[in-house]
């Protein structure tokens, strides 16, 4: 089974008053709320958020995923973040690109961690997401990864988590041996054959 909410893997396009009911009827089927919620300001985000989305799911982290413009649907964004806390979720990884208000504005109503992920864009190299997105007034933050860093937003995300929970703090431990152990086979690699058949058996 995979770890997206109980509505359903890759929840596009959430109809958000329909919140609450969907988490009484999650609480009395005994269903496990999403512990992340990912949100994204457009489909073009989808690439990057993806990669939030599988490095959760490696670690058996539950989420849920959805698309919403904090500029394109102001209402719909709204209800979102302040549903939020009441379906569940403990930290928002939230992508935007350009004039990248999505996450700032999550976590000026949500009251627990956000996560932000700015995204490359074509006129400005994703500048303006990062500056959008880091550049928050104090007293709001926003933990912001780099430019494109869906995996990073995701394993943030887990650490936070794992500081009150023990088996994902294993799980995150195992997948830094995991990580450790994949450069150094690399290295025994490069040592054995030396760089030129190294680069050419690449
Ligand atoms: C932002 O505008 C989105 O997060 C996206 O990165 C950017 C462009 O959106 P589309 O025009 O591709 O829908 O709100």
């Amino acid at each position: 089974m995979r770890n997206s909410s109980y509505l359903g893997e890759y929840q596009l396009r959430q109809p958000w008053f329909f919140s609450k009911l969907e988490v009484d009827i999650g609480k009395e089927r005994g269903h496990s709320m999403a512990q992340v919620g990912i949100v994204m300001g457009s489909d073009s985000d989808m690439p990057v958020m993806a990669k939030a989305a599988d490095i959760l799911e490696e670690l058996g982290v539950s989420y849920e995923m959805t698309i919403i413009s904090a500029h394109r649907e102001p209402d719909v964004f709204f209800e979102y973040a302040k549903s939020a806390e009441a379906k569940g979720f403990k930290v928002i990884i939230a992508g935007a690109g350009m004039a990248a208000h999505l996450p700032g504005m999550c976590a000026a109503i949500f009251p627990m961690p956000v996560i932000g992920i700015p995204m490359h864009t074509t006129s400005l190299g994703g500048r303006d997401s990062l500056y959008s997105i880091v550049q928050m007034p104090s007293g709001i933050p926003v933990a912001t990864v780099a430019i494109n860093g869906g995996m990073n937003a995701g394993l943030l995300a887990a650490k936070i988590l794992a500081t009150s929970d023990e088996a994902l703090l294993a799980r995150l431990k195992a997948y830094s041996e995991r990580m450790k152990e994949g450069v150094q086979k690399k290295d025994a690699r490069l040592q054995e054959v030396g760089y030129q058949e190294y680069m050419n058996g690449k």
